[in-house]
Order: C-alpha cells, then structure tokens, then sequence
C-alpha cells in the first residue's frame, strides 16, 4: 500500500525560458535569460547588455516547446502525469513589462498548453517568474530594486490569473527567490544587474541592492497571495525555494553556529517571510552583514502578514558542508558546496547526491512551517549516450530517482504532508547554470547540442518507462 496521498501530484518541472525558444516570436519581448549566452560546466556563460551576432543563446531555440508542446505533452501524458510545471514567459505577455495591454498572442499560446495539459487530466502547476524578468525593467530600473515593480508584476498576475480561470489552479509566485541572496543568483532572480556585461562569475556584489530587490519580490508575492485569496477562492499559491540542505562540516561549535547562520541566511530568511508573513528576527544580522536594512514602506509589514502562501515548494538537488575554518575550503567545492562531504559522491558536475538529504529538509520543513509540502525540482543532470539501436540507457538517472523517492516516501512516514513530486527537466532542457544542452534530466531525450545543432527529435529513455510504472502504482513500484 502506497505511503503516499491517493491524489498525489506526480509529474515534472520546466520553466519556459529553458526550453520554449521562440524568444522573439508573436511579439515576445526578451527577458534576462535570453541575454545569456552558453557556457560549459568550466567555462561560465556571460550575460550581456545587447545581443551580439555570431553568439549562441541557447533560450533563443532552446529545444522549441512553443512548436513541441502538444507531442511533448502527449509523452508526459503516457508517463501518467498528474500535473505538469511550467512557466510563463512574462515577456510573451508584456514584452517590456510596462506595457497596459497584454500581447494577445502570448495569452494564447498559454490557453492552448493549458487546454492540452486539460485534455490528458493534468493540471498545469505555474511558476509566475522564472529567471523571465523583462530585461527592460532591468534596465530602467536596476531590475527589482525598483518599487515599481511591483505595480508591473501585479499586472501582469492579474491578467493572468483572469485569463487561465478554470485551466490553472496552482501557482508559484517566484521560482527560487533565494537566489537572490547570493551574486550568482542575482542576474536570474533579482535582476539588479543593470548597466553589467560578462561573466556570471564576476557579477558585481551589490549585497544591499539585493536586500532591497527581496523586499519588494515580497510584497509583490503576498499581494498576488491576497489578491488571488480574494477573488479566486479555489486559487493555491506557493513559494518556491532553492532549498540549500547544509551540514556542519565537523561537530565543532564553530562550525555549528556557521552552519546556522548559512541555513538561515540560505533558506529560512526568504521562506519564513512567505509562510510566515513577517522578517525572522534574525534578519537583523543578515541585513547588517548585506550592508542594511530594506526601505520599506508604510503598510509593507501588514501586505507580507496578508499574503501568506498555502504550500511550500523547492528545489533539491544537492547537500553540502559548511566549515568555519578558512583552510578547508581552499580548493574545495563548486557553486554550492562550503567543502565535499567525504560520505557522498558527485555528479559529474560536481553536485553532491545525498536522497537522505531530501528526508531530512523534508522533515524540517515541516516541522517549521507545518503547511503541505511539495518538491518541485529534482534530479540528476548527465551525460547521455544514444545507443546504435538507439536505446538510452540512463539507469544512472533511474538510481538517483529512485533513491530520492525513497527518502521522499520515509518523510512522509515521519508524518510529513508532501503533496506531490515533479523531478526537474522531465524533457531535456537548457541548464540554468551553464547554457549546456550537455546537462540532461530528463525521461526524454532532445536532438539538441551545444553548439546549437540537433533536429530537435525526441526520444524516450530508459527512465521513462520507469517513471511511468512509479507513477502508476503511487510509488509502490521503484524497481
Ligand atoms: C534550478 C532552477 C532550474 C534548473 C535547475 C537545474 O536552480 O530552478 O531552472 O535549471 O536548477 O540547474 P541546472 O540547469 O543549472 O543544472
């Protein structure tokens, strides 16, 4: 007998910018995403102010979902998906961001994916904005640092909120807003990057520009949450957090306190102001590490206590160790990790796997926030070989899953309440952190390279027919 809910939401996770393409079609504008270029796992993609000729943006064909959808969305249909998550593309709807009137075209194109997904039983599950901040509002305005941002984005979830009425029901208001708390994260996330070229490492670290930036994506999240509670009751919002699973490296007390401070820097800063409508007190010491407190408004505290979320939602992919001692970090890790943990292994990105991870954030989750769970993102990026009988064979990817699963069904053992389960890049898709095609996830396989060639044909992998048989029998079946 299955652990899980008899209705629980089994499916997969893209986001638009990632695997849409089409980026100038039918009057789309472009957003941050598509202003990056490609890069590898060591060479790192760079963002830049105007398209260059001759280089290669790969959200620009990306593997064209916006040509693809109804035979992809047949596929996840034969998988048995319960639900499907995907963004829109804010820039197909308001091209600059600014504009009064949506872009019909864009609107559309949306009404007819839904309708699909419809069509097979599954219900769309809608990440407002993901890494598809207009790059106009960038420009004028530093991204979300300004306040009137705000006002844009409320627009904007109006308009949809008014359009999708019986098509969609569950929304994410922001996808991994956290990642606003770091550099890196701030050219995808907050966008206050205005007037900066180059790489994605070497982002200037405006700290307290990102403090702000978080300030208003919060207000504008909980008036969306109140918006939507007031005038579509069946409406569910979430947040969606990068959830950054940290262990201290040793039981030293340093390293305890360090690992603390990184969980709740990393994590607990942005979730606890979603679930719980306010600042965590220790906010303080992160805005005076950042270099201050966000202005705020009159009436700001009171719209963020309004706009609590209904569920909770993240992204797991990896653990890492935090340490406090200088000299072992010297050499060690990658984009996520303090130093290697010496009990796990790694992707060949360097992603430390660790499904007892997932457990574990599962079980702290819910023990903070007490409000249904979900795992929207989750996953194994790899290389791929196709076969000469043309067979894929990614029993690597069946592993992790299945593992991640497991861990997945103790939580909910443990008496957590996780209403479902969408495993990243269910169709292989651009990575957000490298550009690479290289870096697949998904069930099925895309004719799509690096260097931007491929005849976009699909293919279904090994893992498929393995997710179709978890997901027929409520996660019974993992063998
Ligand atoms: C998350 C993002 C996704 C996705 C995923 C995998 O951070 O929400 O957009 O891409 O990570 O990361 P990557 O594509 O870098 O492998």
């Amino acid at each position: 007998m299955s652990v899980l809910r008899e209705d629980f939401l089994w499916g997969g996770a893209v986001a638009a910018n990632q695997c849409e393409g089409a980026w100038d079609l039918d009057g789309k504008g472009p957003s941050v995403s598509d202003m990056c270029t490609n890069g590898s796992h060591k060479v790192p993609k760079r963002v830049t102010a105007v398209i260059e000729p001759d280089t290669l943006y790969p959200s620009h064909e990306a593997i064209d979902f916006y040509h693809h959808y109804k035979e992809d969305i047949a596929l996840f249909a034969e998988m048995g998906f319960k639900t499907f998550r995907t963004s829109i593309n804010w820039t197909r709807i308001f091209p600059t961001g600014m504009e009064d009137t949506p872009n019909e075209k864009g609107l559309a194109f949306y009404e007819d994916m839904f309708k699909e997904c419809k069509k097979y039983g599954i219900e769309p599950l809608v990440t407002i904005s993901h890494y598809e901040l207009p790059f106009a509002l960038v420009e004028k305005y530093n991204g979300w640092e300004g306040r009137e941002l705000i006002d844009y984005y409320m627009n904007y979830c109006k308009t949809i909120f008014a359009r999708y009425e019986g098509l969609v029901k569950y929304w994410l208001t922001f996808n991994e807003i956290n990642c606003g708390m770091s550099t890196f994260g701030s050219i995808l996330s907050t966008g206050t990057f205005k007037g900066y070229s180059g790489s994605m490492f070497d982002v200037p670290d405006r700290p307290a520009e990102r403090i702000q930036a978080l300030h208003h994506m919060f207000v504008a999240s909980a008036k969306a949450v109140k918006y939507a509670h007031e005038n579509y009751p069946d409406y569910k919002l979430g947040c969606m957090i990068a959830f950054s699973a940290s262990y201290p490296y040793t039981c030293s007390p340093d390293d305890v306190i360090k690992n603390q401070y990184e969980m709740r820097k990393s994590n607990w800063y942005c979730g606890d102001v979603h679930v719980r409508g306010a600042y965590p007190a220790f906010a303080k010491s992160i805005w005076k590490q950042m270099g201050g407190a966000p202005k705020m408004e009159e009436g700001d505290e009171a719209i963020l206590l309004e706009g609590k979320v209904d569920f909770y939602s993240f992204s797991y992919y990896v653990s890492s160790c935090v340490t406090a001692d200088p000299e072992k970090l010297k050499g060690g890790g990658n984009l996520f990790m303090g130093v290697p943990n010496p009990y796990l292994k790694a992707s060949d990105w360097g992603w430390q796997i660790d499904p007892q991870g997932l457990r574990y954030t599962l079980n702290e989750l819910y023990d903070r926030y007490r409000i249904p769970l979900m795992v929207v993102e989750n996953g194994l990026g790899a290389f791929d070989k196709i076969e000469e009988d043309g067979s894929i064979n990614d029993d690597y990817r069946i592993d992790y899953l299945r593992e991640h699963i497991r861990q997945m069904e103790l939580a909910v053992e443990d008496g957590v309440d996780l209403m479902g389960y969408t495993p990243w890049g269910c169709i292989d898709l651009v990575s957000a952190s490298t550009g690479e095609m290289a870096k697949r996830y998904g069930f099925i396989y895309v004719e799509k390279y690096d260097d931007g060639t491929g005849s976009l044909a699909r293919r279904k992998k090994k893992s498929f027919d393995w997710y179709k048989k978890v997901i027929a029998s409520n996660g019974d079946d993992l063998d």
